[in-house]
């Protein structure tokens, strides 16, 4: 496939002033007729040229008169059309076959209802559009389809005409915004409504309306709730109101993404807007938070202010997740949050910054944009957004995005148009800072620090390793927040006023910084990075005790975390050199770990955090060779040997934190449920029976899913006595939730004893279904992504498995395939055996016919 570069961006020839949209849905065909006023906006002897993939076009008029079929030229993907004058009106007919779409692209069926998703180049797989995202344009949509069937028909905007005749019913949409095409929907379906109002801030009132299938009409309060949250946060964080008199959110079960900020008419997964406190786990209710709350958020980062072109796909994605983890934060515990975010970049952003498919914030090149709905773009994009907030403050920070959606909206722009807006209202020059969206690779910065003389020096050393492409490395501005703590765990002054936390600025290579002390100290330990302050590896000496000083000390949420996670890092990794055993390393940590129990009385959740070791997968990237199997024995060593030293403590957490009172998705409630959860967690890694007896018992009582999937998930993974016979009862309770299921083969398939058998049994097991995302995700994902030590297992089993899996489901789904494929991207990092047997499966399948999207992972990988 042909790649397309940032560099050859040039602004459309055409513009669209209007479209008239009619779809007319029957079981086993679809037509489209489009009627688009154009306008020339570029060279005056350009042809006009529109997008258009797999359309069968029957009929074409200019300006009311058919067009010479000598005129124009369809090669399947673009129509062009000669001689046409600088305005005209264009009339299309095209057929379609939505029934038979399984890509989940443009216009298909789910679950007997119609429904869209055209972000990024969905639209020109419904009709022929100059599908980018710089034309907008104002969209009247008309949907016919059966009454019986389908007596649910929606568009973007607001109902401005309706009818019925002989059967069938159409309604007509319109939307007074103009947009670009990737922000189109459209539904048809037997839907049931929740439906709810909102009254802005400026006295609008909004009718807010939650569509699903009538079964799950009960799982929609957590997202109404969450929805009329954000709209109130938006006004009070942003200044941002709600601007159409219809909020409308429709749940689909067959989704590629998380949801679709469509204008007006958002297109959500089930997963991520249904919730029940009987099928959802806490972290799916703050899921269905958080993509409520960001779907939401882009009516103004990514609807009103849009993106010129898709290299700046983090202008709205990047700025949308910084709106959203503060929200989140706002909502709940603003440290847990902090730390769950950074946990998160860490085990996958820094993975992806590291491996083939590296790329910057804004790519210079891609083949198939849906390769490019990454972490990077998302993730890191939401850290850069994040550090222009803590480098201007909170004030200037508002500022400049009152600039940027006063001065763009309605407008296509780009990331360098919104760091202008900081860089005026603050006054900074942000030039060097703007390398964070032109160069890949996670920074690594070095740190060490000296006390001699009543000073304390600090001295600072940053470098980013060469990613695919980019050999060569600049400085970055890099903001990092420090405090310095005496022996005692007191802040130290940092300057003449007094101050107690500082914002370093990095922009050298190497820079130092000097710190005058009171009289006295004779103990610094820093404490650096303060909130995760940038998005970089930092390495230093931390001595243990000084990391244990952190962890008692630091009133930084993210610091303290932060320590723990490196005391436990340093012990797995001594009993991977076997220099360590673990009862003595179990028997070192001890104490700190009693003490954050002691304290877990104040914050649960967060003591749950403090108390997690790291995933064997992050330790293993962590090193230069990504040789699970060993990280994994030493982890689950040091787990057991923490089960056993401190299994008083751990059955007192499971006695004090049961469950009392109804379950509600509350900070404090979802925290206890987590402090509980690990404590069990220790004890199962143990495979003493005491603990299996609980467990069953707690899946047998438990009223709420978050329990009892809790102890499923421990029962099955640590094979106690009773889980076969569980995960039969769960099968039995939940066959017709599928958002349940899908848990159930998650749970199997991210077992650590898994096998490539076991993992083909569930995709043989009836109830597995290759054009359900959600299910292949729940097991192909989870083995590929969740499961390390099970995929990368020696042998090459599961690597034959996957490939063949990713062949199958490219012919179905290529931007699942390829999203899945992401997994081997650890192959130049693996062991010499691994290494040679996941080559040798890639090798094989890339010689396969396969997608554009699936090709372009396979072949970065394997470069
Ligand atoms: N725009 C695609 C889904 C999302 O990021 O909201
Ligand atoms: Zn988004």
């Amino acid at each position: 496939a042909r790649a397309i570069h940032l560099q050859d961006y040039r602004a459309p020839d055409f513009r669209v002033e209007r479209v008239a949209l009619d779809v007319d849905l029957y079981e086993d065909h679809a037509i489209v007729r489009a009627t688009l006023a154009m306008q020339r906006s570029g060279a005056a002897d350009a042809p006009c040229r529109l997008d258009g993939v797999g359309l069968t076009l029957e009929q074409l008029q200019l300006d009311g008169a058919d067009w010479p079929s000598t005129h124009y030229h369809y090669d399947g993907e673009v129509l062009t059309l000669e001689g046409v004058p600088d305005r005209f009106v264009l009339a299309t007919v095209v057929r379609l076959a939505p029934q038979l779409n399984t890509e989940l692209e443009g216009l298909y069926r789910s679950n007997g209802m119609f429904c869209t998703q055209c972000e990024a180049e969905g639209f020109r797989r419904i009709t022929f559009y100059p599908d980018r995202p710089d034309v907008l344009s104002r969209f009247v949509t008309t949907v016919r389809a059966d009454a019986v069937r389908y007596p649910v028909l929606l568009s973007n905007g607001n109902p401005i005409a309706q009818g019925e005749e002989g059967g069938r019913h159409w309604v007509t949409w319109e939307d007074p915004f103009p947009k670009p095409s990737y922000l189109f929907a459209l539904v048809a379906g037997d839907l049931s409504c929740q439906e709810d109002r909102y009254v802005t801030g400026s006295g609008r009132e909004v009718a807010l309306r939650l569509y699903a299938e009538p079964q799950d009409l009960d799982k929609l309060d957590h997202a109404m709730a969450s929805l009329k949250a954000s709209m109130l946060w938006d006004e009070q964080a942003y200044g941002r109101e709600y601007d159409l008199d219809i909020y409308m959110i429709v749940a689909v079960s067959h989704f590629n993404m998380g949801a679709m900020e469509n204008k007006g008419l958002n297109i959500f997964n089930t997963s991520c807007v249904l919730a029940h406190p009987k099928t959802t786990t806490d972290a799916g209710f703050q899921r269905v938070e958080s993509v409520i709350a960001h779907e939401y958020f882009h009516n103004w980062s990514g609807n009103r202010v849009t993106c010129r072109d898709w290299f700046q796909l983090s202008l709205k994605e990047g700025f949308t997740v910084f709106r959203d983890q503060c929200f989140s934060a706002d909502m709940n515990s603003a440290a847990v949050k902090r730390i769950e975010d950074v946990d998160m970049l860490r085990a996958h952003q820094f993975p992806e910054d590291q491996g083939p498919m590296a790329h910057p914030v804004r790519p210079q090149s891609y083949q198939k944009i849906d390769n490019f709905y990454t972490l990077t773009i998302y993730e890191k994009g939401a850290e850069i957004v994040r550090m222009l907030h803590t480098l201007l403050g909170a004030d200037d920070f508002r500022r400049g995005s009152d600039l940027y959606f006063e001065r763009f909206d309605g407008q296509a722009v780009t990331t360098d148009d919104f760091v202008a807006c900081m860089a005026e209202v603050s006054g900074r020059d942000l030039a060097q800072f703007k390398r964070w969206y032109s160069q890949a690779g996670t920074p690594q910065v070095t740190v060490s620090g000296e006390l001699e003389g009543g000073r304390y020096r600090l001295s600072v050393h940053q470098q980013t390793p060469p990613t695919p492409g980019q050999p060569d490395k600049q400085p970055l501005l890099i903001p990092l927040r420090l405090a310095l703590l005496d022996g005692a765990g007191h802040h130290l002054p940092l300057n003449a006023q007094g101050d107690t936390e500082l914002l370093l600025e990095l922009t050298e290579p190497q820079q130092q910084w000097e710190f005058a002390l009171p009289p006295g100290v004779e103990r610094v330990v820093p404490s650096l990075l303060r909130g995760f302050s940038a998005p970089v590896m930092l390495a230093g000496e931390d001595s243990e005790a000084a990391l244990r000083h952190l962890l008692t000390h630091d009133d930084d949420g993210f610091c303290r975390w932060d320590a723990a996670q490196r005391l436990y890092r340093a012990a797995i990794l001594r009993l991977v050199d076997a220099t360590g055993r673990a009862a003595e390393e179990a028997a070192q940590l001890a104490p700190a770990m009693k003490a954050v129990l002691a304290g877990a009385g104040e914050d649960a959740a967060a003591a749950a955090l403090l108390l997690a070791l790291p995933s064997a997968t992050q330790l293993a990237d962590s090193l230069p060779e990504f040789d699970i199997a060993a990280v994994q024995q030493a982890h689950d060593a040091l787990a057991a040997a923490l089960g056993h030293a401190l299994a008083t403590d751990w059955w007192q957490v499971l006695e004090r934190w049961a469950p009392v009172g109804e379950y509600q998705p509350v900070a404090a409630d979802i925290g206890a449920r987590a402090l509980y959860q690990q404590a069990a967690s220790y004890l199962a890694a143990t495979a003493q029976p005491e603990i299996g007896d609980v467990m069953v018992r707690r899946f047998a009582e438990a009223d709420n899913m978050t329990d009892q999937l809790g102890a499923l998930r421990l029962l099955v993974h640590e094979r106690l006595q009773g889980a076969d016979a569980a995960l039969a009862d769960f099968a039995r309770q939940w066959q017709h939730e599928p958002l349940v299921m899908d848990q159930w083969f998650g749970v199997q398939a991210s077992a650590p004893w898994q096998t490539a058998a076991g993992i083909e049994a569930l995709l043989e097991d009836a109830r597995f279904d290759w054009a359900t995302p959600n299910r292949v995700r729940s097991v192909l994902g989870q083995f590929s992504n969740a499961n390390a030590v099970a995929f990368h297992r020696a042998d090459g089993s599961g690597y034959r498995l996957f490939a063949s899996a990713l062949q199958r489901l490219d012919q179905l789904n290529p931007q699942m395939a390829a999203r899945l494929a992401g997994a081997c991207g650890r192959l130049g990092r693996l062991p010499a055996v691994q290494q040679h047997a996941l080559r040798e499966a890639l090798q094989q399948l890339v010689r396969q016919p396969l997608s554009g999207n699936l090709d372009e992972v396979l072949t970065r990988i394997l470069a």
